[in-house]
């Protein structure tokens, strides 16, 4: 392990002035890749948001690169997530749409993921926070057990999870394999087609509530902490979490992930809950906002990205870190509960200037906060180009000098010099996943036709679901005002033949 730890690093290479064909060892970056879940494009003060402050991201990106066309692959949390670990578009495979919280694990346990690339190069890996790619073989599954394959058989040393959403079930943390706090004679059950154990439900028990769920949007199975979630369970009432402390708790965790690992290279994974459903911050955050609990969320965000940029500096270790920080999808005010997302928007535009937000097709589904900063290497800027959360794998690759085998990440590309602020040569093209499937190139977009409803008017955001073709030029219309197909048929031609030949590959 310990002779791993000095790699032999490209990209360093070439900070040394002239010395492109000399290797140059260095000590390698610590890696924190931070994802939000649900953070819309303008969520954040640096992003154009005015009735929220975040100082702390703002200083991350104003130290760093804030991308202005950064993307997730899809429009909710999932594929989004399979994309950034496996490197591969998730609409190749079957079974990548949104997991229950019993799936079975969906990342391949013999391919390259982003935490197995560092961990193969030496590299200390953690997980902290959000899952959702699901554990174990199978959906039955024993929660009192050994529960794998899951994080630690896809790339993380250590791993302190919950399985799937804040708002489904089993509502416990796990830490490599095990629930926390799971006690022997309170054994936990899981079901999401029939109840089990005899918790009551926020169906036939509203008034258990504290926060009562949205009018045809289910969330009102098994009740836990007066929440009613997606799925039934029983057992495990010590290992049930309280959702005020779920956000400390992550922090805590990824804090002694750091200071136990600070002295050899890191790779840690943060995947933050904030501001997805069920939104009920640490009671000092609520109120705060001013904008109801998904504001207040924002802020106990911003200020767990500070806390943690705090503990690099003290550690001595910020020059030394680089740290992502991105979002897995776009915005949605009303995603299941009554939380006054919506009644008291106030004004705040969650997804900025950009039409539609979370399950669309529209840039408000998968353009996102995307930020990148490495102190002292990364000179401060505004980047127009187009990235990828998918093209991390290619990219530290490039920067640790880990090769990815033939055929795995067949979709990341290198933007190593993207990510390190000295290009602003994105991708060429990029297909993103809303409902339908669109294609980004040279600052256009062209949506492909679909049946759906062209408005979602549960969560009320525009689907960018149309029975005929969509074309918009972003570089003038970035708000999608203006489709253009029929004005450019040659156009629409030339992208849909991209979107098919990409569809094809492999
Ligand atoms: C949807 C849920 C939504 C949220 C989403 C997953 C309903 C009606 N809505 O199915 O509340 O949990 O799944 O969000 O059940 S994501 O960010 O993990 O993709
Ligand atoms: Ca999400």
């Amino acid at each position: 392990m310990k002779k791993n730890l000095l790699i032999f690093f490209s990209v360093a290479m070439a900070f040394t002035a002239g010395a492109q064909s000399k290797k140059t060892k260095v000590k390698p970056p610590n890696v924190i890749y931070i994802i939000a879940d649900d953070l819309g494009y303008g969520d954040l003060s640096c992003y154009g948001a005015t009735k929220i402050q975040t100082p702390n991201l703002d200083r991350l990106a104003a130290n760093g690169i804030r991308f202005t066309d950064g993307h997730a692959t899809s429009a909710t949390c999932t594929p989004s997530r399979y994309a950034l670990m496996t490197g591969e578009y998730p609409w190749r495979r079957k079974g990548t749409g949104i997991l229950p919280g019993d799936a079975a694990l969906i990342i391949p346990t013999n391919k390259t993921t982003l935490p197995n690339l560092f961990q193969k190069a030496g590299y200390q890996t953690g997980i902290v926070g959000k899952w959702h790619l699901g554990i174990g073989e199978t959906v039955a599954k024993d929660w009192n057990g050994e529960l794998k394959p899951g994080p630690n058989e896809v790339g993380f040393n250590y791993s302190f999870i919950f399985p799937a959403t804040a708002d489904r079930v089993p509502t416990v943390f796990l830490e490599n394999h095990k629930v926390v706090a799971l006690e022997a004679n309170d054994p936990i059950e899981v079901d999401y087609a029939k109840k089990v154990g005899d918790d009551p439900t926020g169906k036939d028990h509203p008034e258990l509530l504290k926060m009562q769920s949205s009018p045809g949007q289910g969330h009102n199975q098994t009740i836990v902490n007066g929440i009613g979630r997606i799925g039934y369970m029983s057992g495990g009432k010590m290992a049930r979490w309280v959702d005020e402390e779920v956000s400390t708790t992550f922090l805590s965790t990824a804090q002694s992930f750091i200071e136990k690992n600070h002295q050899q290279p890191f790779f840690l994974y943060f995947a933050l809950t904030e501001p997805h459903v069920p939104r009920m911050p640490a009671t000092r955050f609520k109120g705060k906002s001013g904008l109801g609990l998904r504001g207040d969320a924002i802020l106990q965000l911003d200020w767990t990205v500070g806390e943690i940029m705090k503990q690099l500096k003290l550690l001595g270790i910020d020059k030394n870190t680089m740290i992502v920080f991105t979002s897995d999808n776009g915005p949605v005010l009303d995603d299941g509960y009554q939380d006054e997302a919506v009644t008291r928007q106030n004004g705040h535009q969650p997804a900025g200037v950009l039409r539609g937000g979370k399950y669309s097709a529209l840039e408000g589904g998968t353009r996102v906060p995307f930020i990148v900063s490495w102190p002292g290497k990364i000179k401060a800027q505004v980047s127009p180009a187009l990235v990828s959360q998918m093209d991390f794998i290619a990219s530290f690759s490039s920067l640790i000098g880990r090769a990815v085998p033939q055929g795995d990440a067949p979709d990341s590309e290198n933007l190593i010099e993207v990510f390190l602020g000295r290009s602003v040569k994105g991708r060429t093209s990029f297909v993103e996943q809303g409902g339908p499937l669109s294609i980004l190139k040279n600052g256009w977009k062209y949506i492909s036709p679909s049946g759906g409803a062209p408005y979602m008017k549960e969560v009320g955001i525009e689907s960018g679901n149309l029975p005929t073709a969509q074309l918009y030029h972003l570089t003038e219309d970035l708000s999608e005002k203006n489709n253009l197909a029929e004005k450019y048929p040659e156009r629409v031609k030339e992208l849909s033949e991209l979107l098919e030949q990409i569809k094809q590959k492999k």
